[in-house]
């Protein structure tokens, strides 16, 4: 813990003030130390590509708003940057252009194709190498864990990006409750699989239900949210309703959506992509200018609403975070 503003002591949701500048300025300029060479090239399969043709318009269709059952009030949005100054992304841009291959790999269609899509009511099974495993309803989720404002940067793997004020909780709150054993080493996560309800689980060349791992010291990090709604808003269906993860310094597709499952084990566990494609898609994916993927370059990045490029950085920004969890590691192997 590096920030003294920061901090994740409960309070009561009526004394919740949103923290988007949780941490100083000096601390996300702080510089990733490591040296980093490029990446072996490698002729991969076509999966989660860019695609220059479908931008995001200022004209998408307005998003309507999801009212939330039950559950904490949610923190009122009081932010308009990021920790760094960056604006935020609009409504519009967060809930027009997503990846959610459940649905469609058409970015501005998921919005249309989720949008009958049934979140309530919803349980997560948290269970595996844990002292109290137990089933919760979304509720119980919203009700016993103060929900915050989080700003953060979402870098694509595809080289576009975002900033999202997210409302959630720390991931360390839910697993505290749960109780690791000392055997535990990842989390795993999953979601839900139903072919019915989601259509784009009917395409068999994916590994279907979509799953997502961190080590455990990587999924206790304050920074790790589970994410419960955005805007001050209950989080919309396409942005991954009710629940999904958000590691703001990993590739976006660590963040998975619509959770149903999380399973505390000893052993690295397989991932979508890196089960897909593993030579562009590492277990670890740290946003990483320094090391290419495959088929393109990670130093920049287009930032959704911006007509230019951006440098990408180090951890997505949050270096001075995140850093020290990858201490003595091979960043270029270890990808
Ligand atoms: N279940 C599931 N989770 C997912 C994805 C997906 O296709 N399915 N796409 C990932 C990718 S590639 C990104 S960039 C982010 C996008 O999140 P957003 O649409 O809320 O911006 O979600 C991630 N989580
Ligand atoms: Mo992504």
């Amino acid at each position: 813990m590096k920030s003294e503003k920061f901090n994740s002591v409960p309070v009561k949701s009526s004394d919740i003030t949103p923290e988007p500048l949780y941490l100083s300025r000096r601390q996300f300029m702080k510089v990733a130390g490591a040296a980093i060479g490029s990446v072996a090239a490698g002729v991969l399969l076509a999966a989660c590509k860019p695609s220059p043709s479908e931008q995001p318009t200022s004209t998408g269709q307005p998003t309507p708003e999801v009212t939330r059952v039950s559950g904490t009030p949610l923190p009122t949005l009081t932010a308009s940057t990021d920790e760094l100054g960056n604006p935020l992304n609009s409504y519009d841009d967060i809930t027009n252009y997503n990846n959610f291959y459940e649905f469609t790999t058409s970015k501005t269609a998921v919005i249309n194709k989720a949008s009958q899509f049934q979140t309530y009511p919803w349980q997560v099974e948290v269970g595996g190498l844990v002292q109290n495993p137990k089933t919760y309803a979304v509720d119980d989720l919203l009700n016993r864990f103060v929900q915050k404002e989080r700003v953060y940067r979402l870098r694509c793997v595809e080289a576009w990006s975002m900033v999202i004020p997210w409302v959630g909780f720390e991931l360390a709150d839910l697993l505290k409750e749960v109780e690791p054993m000392t055997s535990a080493k990842y989390v795993r996560f999953e979601t839900l699989y139903d072919r019915t309800r989601m259509p784009g689980q009917r395409d068999g060349s994916y590994p279907w239900p979509y799953t997502e791992g961190l080590r455990l010291d990587e999924a206790m990090h304050r920074l790790t949210i589970l994410g419960t709604g955005l805007y001050g808003k209950p989080l919309p269906a396409e942005d991954g309703a009710p629940i999904r993860l958000v590691v703001p310094w990993k590739y976006g597709f660590k963040s998975i959506k619509t959770i149903v499952k999380i399973e505390i084990v000893e052993q690295q566990p397989a991932t979508f992509w890196n089960t897909l494609s593993p030579q562009e898609y590492g277990f670890y994916s740290n946003v990483n200018p320094k090391v290419d993927h495959p088929r393109w370059s990670q130093k920049s990045e287009r930032r959704i609403g911006d007509s230019g490029r951006r440098e990408t950085l180090m951890f997505n920004g949050y270096a001075g975070e995140v850093e020290s969890l990858y201490a003595g590691m091979n960043l270029v192997k270890d990808y």
